[in-house]
């Protein structure tokens, strides 16, 4: 995945149409989009391979399951075209193992903690054990939450040179340029672009916010 921008879309629109239509539009300013089950539950998985054609793609699956299961998951995705896949890190040493095997070349993504308040009670504790494990088991990096950029700093102090991707930015309260400067190789932004009048414009602003900082 390429760092021009250091931004990636979450493409969580469900209207299929629309969704290409703002990805075609803001290709220039992402590095990645992202997608998760709102879209592919309304446009089905082929929408993976069609985005693809734009740019690389993200499946936000956030695999928690037992190995087998993980691999099944995402073989289908990385067969789709995705270049990179998101997993649960709590579910362990054995399912994280399996999502690299599976990946091949693809990039593994952990969940370390996540950005909503209710991330904060399970996830948070055990976040610096969590990126120690994923990085044993050779994910390429991490999602990290732009609500909390101390703790960017934190799981950055852990992943070394690992990608740390970071949600949480605008309708979650976080700033895209505090996570860059806390860490973060890359901010997650979704409803900001993908929800705003102008998503073109949307994506340029947080473009130019976070270039200082790259
Ligand atoms: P917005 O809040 O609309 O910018 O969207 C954030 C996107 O990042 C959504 O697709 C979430 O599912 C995703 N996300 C989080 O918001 N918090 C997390 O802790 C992890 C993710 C993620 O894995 O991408």
């Amino acid at each position: 995945m390429r760092r021009d921008t250091g931004l990636i879309i979450a493409l969580d629109e469900t209207d299929a149409a629309k969704a290409v239509k703002i990805a075609e539009s803001i290709s220039d300013s992402v590095d990645a989009i992202k997608v998760n089950w709102p879209l592919i539950l309304s446009a089905g998985p082929e929408i993976i391979t069609e985005l693809s054609e734009i740019s690389d793609v993200i499946c936000d699956f956030k695999i928690a399951d037992i190995p087998n299961t993980v691999r099944l998951i995402v073989e289908g995705a990385v067969s789709r075209k995705a270049s990179g896949v998101i997993v649960h890190a709590f579910a362990g040493e054995d399912s994280l193992k399996e999502a690299v095997s599976a990946a091949g070349k693809a990039d593994v993504f952990a969940v370390t903690e996540m950005s909503h308040p209710g991330g904060a009670r399970f996830t948070a504790p055990h976040a610096e054990e969590m990126a120690g494990m994923g990085a044993r088991c050779g994910v390429a990096g991490f999602i990290a939450p732009a609500t909390r950029p101390e703790r960017i700093k934190m799981i950055r102090s852990i992943a070394g040179k690992l990608k740390i991707l970071s949600p949480g930015v605008g309708a979650q309260g976080g700033s895209a340029s505090s996570a860059i400067s806390a860490g973060a190789d890359y901010v997650i932004v979704g409803r900001t672009i993908y929800g705003a009048e102008d998503p073109a414009s949307a994506a340029s602003l947080i473009r130019d916010e976070i270039r200082p900082f790259l």
